[in-house]
């Protein structure tokens, strides 16, 4: 991670090391933070921030599910990014803006606390290694099931949900894997600690449905519609455990990860990368990069300052 010199906060650009928060922080103590994970890449009409508008827009319903409304509206925000990617001279960056309860009155009742808003930017490469991105990486099913909606909001990107990743994270490293497969409470498969997953098997495309408490990715989105364009049958449906073993191939997709394969399963093998894998991995790379013409509409073009 290569951190940047500028980061957004609460409508004023600031630097790196001053762009703190008080101890007492509402969200620091109880979670009560949404948040977003999106990249922007090297095209050749500029830097370019992949489908901006749908992360803003999930980010506004994040907040919504949690009672809280946006300090800044959503343009200001895709403005404020495009500025902060200038400002931090960045052509490919991770940008991560998080809305959050901040100081005030301590106790479980949030609705006192202001809401604020910060923008991240920093240069941040494959999140499962450029080696698992071309090999596949492998993969444990973890003991901790995803949070199940009777509980939380598994469509909220929520701040405090994420310790159900940390822990199946820490859980699936500690024991020699890469990454941790949660099953959803009913015991079918459900996601990655931060990637949704897709099965090959015969030529079909499975991938769990919105019912099975999954976070309904943007990656997971796009790559549904470009697995269709490509002529794929996909389907989405309940996915029992055994099927990630026995799949022909299977994939995990999120903004972090991109589309990175997984080789192995519970010590068993899917096997290297297949054919299905490459093809949709190489016409998503395509449209991330704006080298895919018809998708061109999902990149947010960031403009070049004018030198005035
Ligand atoms: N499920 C979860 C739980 C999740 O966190 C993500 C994104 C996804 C699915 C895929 O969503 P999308 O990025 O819209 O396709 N995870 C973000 C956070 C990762 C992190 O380490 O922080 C991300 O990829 O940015």
């Amino acid at each position: 991670m290569n951190p940047a010199d500028t980061i957004w906060m609460n409508g004023e650009f600031v630097p790196w090391e001053d762009a703190k928060v008080h101890v007492l922080t509402h969200a620091l103590h109880y979670g009560t933070g949404v948040f977003e994970g999106i990249r922007a890449y090297e095209t050749e009409r500029g830097s370019a921030i992949f489908r901006h508008g749908d992360h803003l827009e999930r980010l506004e319903q994040s907040a919504r599910l949690y009672y809280m409304e946006l300090p800044h509206p959503r343009e200001q925000l895709r403005e404020a990014t495009h500025e902060l990617i200038s400002r931090n001279g960045f052509r490919s960056c991770y940008i991560r803006p998080l809305v959050f309860r901040g100081a005030g009155p301590m106790g479980l009742n949030p609705l006192e606390n202001e809401v604020e808003s910060v923008i991240a930017v920093w240069e941040w490469g494959a999140y499962l290694g450029e080696e698992g991105k071309q090999k596949g990486v492998r993969g444990k099913v973890s003991s901790w099931r995803r949070i199940s909606p009777d509980s939380l909001i598994p469509h909220a990107k929520a701040s405090g949900q994420y310790l159900n990743s940390v822990l199946a994270k820490i859980e699936s490293l500690k024991a020699g894997y890469e990454e941790a497969i949660l099953l959803d409470d009913k015991g079918y498969v459900c996601e990655g600690t931060g990637e949704n997953v897709f099965v090959v098997k015969d030529g079909v495309i499975c991938t769990p449905p919105q019912t099975a408490g999954i976070l309904d990715g943007i990656n997971r989105k796009s790559v549904m519609q470009i697995a269709r364009d490509l002529g794929y049958e996909l389907v989405e449906r309940n996915v029992a455990r055994a099927e990630l073993a026995m799949a022909d191939e299977v994939f995990l997709t999120g903004t972090a990860a991109e589309l990175t394969p997984l080789c192995e399963i519970d010590d068993l093998e899917i096997g290297p990368p297949g054919p299905v894998t490459r093809e949709i991995q190489q016409v998503f790379d395509d449209a991330l990069h704006g080298r895919a013409p018809q998708y061109r509409e999902w990149l947010d073009v960031v403009p070049v300052p004018s030198k005035a």
